[in-house]
């Protein structure tokens, strides 16, 4: 039997103690132009995304804005919600960690922990930074300007004593290590995958899986002074979200392992040590990739609240366009490298390459059609395809299988190459064919052309819908596309334009954005 065609990709759960920002906007996006992708490509795709509301560092912002925890998270999760409405991002489910089904599927994970031995009840004594939520070593440390000891993340660490389990990680490094060098796609780019290597090789020790010192968690099954670490309960999500601890419901059977975790290098060790540790401690199966991308700066500079430069996605796309800033994000830099926004760059691109390369090419082609066909889908005649219509066309029907290559490397940015490489071949092929002349020479010739182009048009709107889908949508409605042919089973010649066919009236889709000399001071 064929392998069933599924697609479980999830983002991180955000801290709903910040405001959304580029960064989250960033992580989210990647996830959902793959899982339309992949749905266009005939997966039944399941996308994950929610918030992350226990621990310490919650409890301190709730308690600085003076209201219990649970009201403070119902309040600021629907922030992330309202993000990911305004995006238009297509997840399936928004878990919360304050959700039933989360608690109950925490508590089961530490009990089969508990059951195989994997934990056990000891006390830590060693530094711990609230703003990572994370421990670490002494040897980890550096001193701030203060002379403050801080994590390597810049976090301040403090001090804690108290009670704790423990997860037996330090039996846990060769395993790892095996699991890697057999999946060795598991943990992507490379050289992430080699920085979690020499992490584990510079030896783990057993991982404090519990706090007595604060109540805002869920509780340790059969021990009520201690909640689960906030780590382990933010990424148990990833299976609470499929059905678990239902082991035979139809969603985690579909779904589990998840094929992809896609997360920032910030969290890369959480997400590639701990989370395949407890889920193979647990025996359960470790996800099929983590993917850590990299981090954006804001015109050269770190984005933090403390120096008032967080980018809004809000006010970028109420700027730029909803599909600009889509296309402008995962363009911009190659994915998985650091990567600086600079409006210049954005005005820049959504210029350049969506108004001046497709957006013209659409147009042109459009009014022309508009003007001399009738407004109907040009004829064409199978025998007469010159070589360089050949060329072209061929060109758009090879898209589906390179983006794919592509995507499934999570190669954005080498995606959209791929598809502005056939946009510029088909801008030159206008030039060079110049159908304008050919309407009085040889306006038999001209509608061949025409009709070539369309098709191309056609092809590069489809493959593209998952960067911008209300762009290509409307690029698709104005070349009469039914809303059931905009699958990728309608890519290649199978369900090519039909000669005749009427179109609407042809509109421009990608408006030139003009540079604004105030928003470059106040960003820059
Ligand atoms: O870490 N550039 O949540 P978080 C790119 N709750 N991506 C960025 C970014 C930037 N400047 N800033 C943030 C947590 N991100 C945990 C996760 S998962 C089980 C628990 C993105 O709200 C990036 O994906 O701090 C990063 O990993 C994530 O936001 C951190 O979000």
């Amino acid at each position: 039997m064929a392998e069933a065609k599924r697609f479980y990709v999830t983002t991180p759960i955000y801290y709903v103690n910040d405001s959304p920002h580029i960064g989250h906007a960033y992580t989210t996006l990647a996830c959902d132009v793959l899982a339309r992708f992949k749905r266009l490509d005939g997966f039944d795709v399941m996308f994950l995304t929610g918030t992350d509301e226990h621990g310490q560092k919650v409890e301190k912002s709730a308690a600085a804005a003076g209201v219990a925890p649970q009201d403070f998270t119902n309040k600021v999760s629907q922030n992330f919600r309202d993000l990911a409405d305004f995006m238009g991002f297509s997840h399936d489910d928004f878990i919360r960690t304050t959700e039933e089904r989360h608690k109950k599927a925490c508590q089961d994970i530490w009990k089969r922990l508990l059951e195989r031995d994997e934990i056990y009840l000891g006390s830590y004594a060693g530094w711990y930074a609230v703003r990572d939520e994370a421990y670490y070593a002494e040897s980890e440390l550096t001193k701030n300007a203060d002379g403050a000891f801080v994590a390597p993340s810049g976090a301040e660490v403090e001090w804690v004593e108290e009670p704790s389990y423990f997860f037996r990680l330090s039996n846990w490094g060769d395993r790892l290590l095996a699991w890697y060098d057999e999946n060795p796609d598991c943990v992507m780019p490379k050289s992430r995958m080699n920085e979690v290597k020499s992490f584990i090789k510079g030896g783990l020790d057993d991982l404090s899986v519990s706090r007595t010192s604060f109540k805002w968690g869920i509780p340790v099954p059969g021990d009520d002074d201690h909640i689960m670490y906030v780590w382990m309960d933010a990424l148990t999500n990833y299976i609470t979200a499929t059905g678990y601890p239902d082991l035979e419901s139809d969603k985690f059977k579909a779904f589990w392992p998840a094929n992809l975790h896609m997360v920032g290098k910030d969290i890369l060790r959480f997400h590639a040590i701990y989370w395949p540790a407890f889920l193979m401690a647990a025996e359960l199966a470790p996800p099929q990739r983590i993917y850590a991308h990299g981090w954006w700066t804001n015109e050269g500079e770190k984005i933090s609240k403390s120096l008032g430069n967080v980018i809004d996605p809000i006010d970028l796309v109420n700027r730029y366009g909803l599909d600009q800033v889509r296309y402008f994000l995962l363009r911009e830099v190659p994915f998985g490298n650091d990567g600086d926004f600079s409006h210049r760059a954005m005005i820049g691109r959504a210029n350049s390459e969506l108004a001046n390369d497709l957006g013209n090419l659409a147009q042109r082609v459009l009014s022309m059609i508009a003007k001399n066909c009738d407004g109907r889908v040009p004829a064409m005649d199978e025998a007469a395809f010159t070589a360089d219509d050949q060329k072209l066309l061929g060109s758009a029907h090879d898209l589906l299988e390179q983006v794919r290559a592509h995507m499934d490397a999570q190669a954005f940015h080498e995606a959209l190459e791929t598809v502005w490489l056939v946009i510029r071949a088909a801008n030159a092929y206008v030039d060079h064919q110049a159908p304008w002349k050919l309407r009085k020479e040889d306006p038999v010739r001209m509608e061949q052309v025409l009709y070539t182009l369309a098709e191309v048009i056609r092809h590069v709107a489809l493959i593209l819908q998952p960067y911008m889908p209300e762009s290509c949508g409307r690029m698709l409605d104005q070349l009469s596309i039914a809303p059931e042919h905009r699958s990728f089973e309608a890519s290649g010649p199978a369900q090519a334009l039909k000669s005749g066919t009427e179109l609407p009236k042809p509109e421009g889709v990608f408006p030139r954005l003009v540079e604004d000399a105030e928003n470059n001071e106040d960003n820059g």
